[in-house]
């Protein structure tokens, strides 16, 4: 099956091919996809948005992927803000060093943190399927690994005891990451669909 996936970021794109591909689905991109307004006040509806607009510009079932990390000393934030918690969109060394700042002097079982993810499917046939996925850890008190993106340096996965996400393998971010869970909770949603 062919799933148009509505991102522009790269690194978030690379993650959602390279776990759809193995479930047997087509991805595909649309150098067309509009800039979306993120204007939701929840992951899910975001994830919709992004969704509804590439399938707008392709005609093609499409994904749309919402995701961030939720801290628990913040209240819940950087969550639908985290691309821009620092100011600049995307700007991933200013947003993870804002987060440290803010934590600065917390002790490790003040730092609870759960990276989210909301996945919106849209089809031709109006039909639309939302679920999300979960990562539960903590932030670090200081960024480590050069792998994957955005707070991946400085979130300590429960499943890793005392490693970051951006010291994992792709292979293990995939099997415990909030994206992870949430594309194979959709992919078996989408088997069900049509079978
Ligand atoms: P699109 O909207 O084009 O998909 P984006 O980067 O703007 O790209 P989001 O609005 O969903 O995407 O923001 C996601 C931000 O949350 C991202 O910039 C990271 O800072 C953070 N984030 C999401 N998933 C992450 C992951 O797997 N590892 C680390 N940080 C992540």
């Amino acid at each position: 099956m062919k799933l148009l996936v509505a991102t522009k970021n790269e690194k978030k794109r690379a993650e959602l091919e390279r776990i759809l591909a193995p479930l047997g689905f087509v991805v595909v991109i649309d150098p067309a996809l509009p800039e979306v307004e993120e204007n939701g006040t929840t992951f899910e509806e975001n994830a919709r948005l992004k969704a509804l607009a590439g399938y707008a510009v392709s005609g093609l079932p499409c994904v749309g992927d919402d995701s961030g990390l939720c801290v628990e000393a913040l209240g819940g934030a950087p969550g639908v803000c985290s691309a821009r918690f620092a100011g600049k969109h995307g700007n991933d060394g200013a947003n993870a060093a804002k987060l440290l700042e803010l934590l600065d002097g917390l002790p490790p079982e003040k730092r609870g943190a759960r990276f989210v993810c909301a996945l919106c499917c849209v089809f031709p046939s109006g039909k639309e399927i939302l679920l999300r996925g979960v990562c539960e850890g903590a932030v670090a008190a200081a960024p480590k690994g050069k792998n994957g993106f955005g707070y991946d340096p400085v979130f300590l996965p429960n499943e890793f005891p005392g490693k970051t996400m951006a010291q994992l393998s792709a292979e293990q971010k995939d099997a415990i990451s909030h994206r992870g869970r949430a594309l194979r909770l959709l992919a078996n949603k989408l088997k069900e669909e049509l079978a």
